[in-house]
């Protein structure tokens, strides 16, 4: 097993300020853990209000010198760049992601290359959004314009840094505005890999910035800070309903995805053989702390036995294990989330759990959890309704169509839904009816694509990232309207 000193080529425990790597001022660093084994891996800066200070300033200094002058074309350019050197590092970074977040090492490699495919997606797509003109009245010429927001502050998680980084980072560098990120304080040595490979591949001083730090320290201070002008966040709702709060202090633009309850609807009438490794994958994949897990799973009676118990057998044969042994589960990040999630398995002892998991080589002292499949289970059941974050789904019954609709939309979320249905017209009235930001029809998550964009309606949040829709959030429109007679 390779050593975390083996795979890194840089130091764990500086803030990238304006092009360099500094100690935070405090001087104090905090320690990242290995959830596999529960060891400590290295040690991180504990960035604060100075250094955010800091991060800021340079990013403004960027925008105001090498940075701003760049055209879309020469931004695209450096993205594109920076895309073919992470392409370099996938073993690297994954190795880093395995260890830093417990994600087995296929899906943290999964991760490294979507972090590329951002990157060459929108290096391509930085000289391709523009402005229009607009017929208006005689003597007038009225065009608009979009411009960067300027500096933008990124608070990223720990379940995905990778990808949460390219899609949010990458969208913002594309549009010319210079970042600030917040990595979270249980994982970011991706974070700081990918600053590393930034500055490699030529993107100027200031244009990224990263200080990572406690949320309630260097997360309140970015999101609280006058001068930044537009936030992206990932997490929890209680943190985005903070960080919505402390950003309209200064009537700041926020982007919040904060996670679901996403269901799959499976019909009478469903593929079960294509649905089958969907509906569970997408319970488990990153050992379910995913904002997209599917963790409810609604059945129609006529085939809701055989999927039961072909999911109970699926769960019965899962491992899990340490992120280099690469089985299908790794640990979950802390045993602060597996507290979290133990509370919500102990809260469904009075339901049926129908198929679990097996640990295997797996270290008393890591954070692991048994995946479990609860079936039966009432739609106002906490499980059926809170996010667990953790490898656990409940299989509901519905009879009809009606019935399905009301128990998908009964929570407070809206991310993902997907249903499983042969029948066309059924696939149109639910792909309508559904309160949620992306509907899957035969299949789930369509492979992560960074082209589609991806948000949430309700408790899921708001503003779309990913994709063109992206760059458009990221970007301001002004509106030229020109007299001349
Ligand atoms: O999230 P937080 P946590 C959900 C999931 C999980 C729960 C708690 O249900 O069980 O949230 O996880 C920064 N001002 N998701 O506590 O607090 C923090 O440092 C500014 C869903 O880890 O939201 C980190 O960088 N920033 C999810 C980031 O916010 C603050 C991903 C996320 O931490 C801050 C993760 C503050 N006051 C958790 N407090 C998803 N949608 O994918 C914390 N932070």
């Amino acid at each position: 097993m390779p050593d975390i000193q083996d795979v890194l080529w840089f130091d764990t425990d500086r803030c990238l300020i304006g092009g360099t790597w500094v100690e935070p001022a405090s001087g104090d660093t905090l320690p990242l853990t290995n959830p596999s084994d529960g060891s400590e891996l290295v040690r991180i800066a504990r960035g604060g209000i100075d250094d955010i200070n800091g991060a800021v300033t340079a990013a403004q200094m960027a925008l105001g010198g090498l940075w701003g002058q760049r055209s879309a074309l020469e931004r695209g350019r450096i993205l594109t760049r920076i895309g073919q050197l992470v392409l370099e590092r996938v073993e690297d970074l994954a190795l880093l992601e395995a260890m830093d977040v417990g994600k087995p090492l296929g899906q943290a490699r999964a991760d490294a290359i979507a972090l590329a495919r951002y990157m060459e997606f929108y290096g391509g797509a930085a000289d391709k959004v523009h402005g229009e003109t607009l017929p208006y009245l005689d003597g007038y010429t009225v065009y608009t314009l979009r411009e960067p927001h300027g500096v933008t502050g990124h608070i990223v998680p720990w379940n995905y840094p990778m990808q949460i980084i390219g899609r949010s980072v990458g969208a913002a560098l594309a549009m010319g505005n210079a970042c600030v990120l917040k990595p979270a304080e249980e994982a970011c040595l991706t974070a700081l890999a990918f600053a590393n490979i930034c500055l490699e591949a030529g993107l100027p001083p200031g244009a990224l910035n990263v200080v990572p730090g406690l949320g309630a320290e260097a997360g309140a201070a970015l999101s609280g800070h006058a001068e930044v002008q537009h936030i992206s966040f990932t997490g929890s709702v209680r943190t985005g309903a903070l960080i919505q709060q402390a950003a309209g202090r200064n009537v700041v633009p926020v982007t919040l995805e904060l996670g679901g309850k996403s269901p799959q609807l499976v019909f009478d009438d469903a593929d079960l053989d294509a649905a089958l490794p969907f509906l569970v994958n997408a319970g488990i994949q990153n050992a379910g702390q995913t904002c997209s897990a599917s963790s409810r799973i609604l059945v129609q009676r006529g085939v809701y036995a055989t999927v039961r118990d072909r999911m109970a057998k699926e769960y019965d044969a899962l491992s899990v294990g340490p992120a280099l042994q690469d089985r299908r589960v790794g640990p979950l990040i802390s045993d602060r989330q597996k507290h979290i999630v133990e509370g919500f398995i102990a809260r469904g002892m009075d339901l049926t759990i129908v198929g679990q998991g097996t640990l295997i080589d797996a270290p008393e002292t890591g954070s692991y959890v048994r995946p479990t499949l609860f079936a039966d289970v009432p739609p106002d059941h906490a499980l059926a309704r809170d996010e667990i974050f953790g490898p656990v789904q409940v299989i509901i019954p519905f009879d009809t169509e009606d019935d399905a609709v009301a128990i998908a939309n009964g929570t407070d979320y809206g991310l993902v839904a997907s249903i499983w249905t042969a029948n066309g017209a059924r696939q149109m009235r639910l792909a309508k009816a559904l309160k949620s930001g992306q509907v899957f029809i035969n299949n789930y998550g369509a492979g992560g694509g960074v082209e589609l964009p991806f948000g949430g309606v309700g408790k899921s949040g708001h503003g779309r990232e990913k994709g063109f829709e992206a760059l458009y959030g990221f970007s301001t429109l002004k509106t030229v309207a020109a007299y001349h007679g």
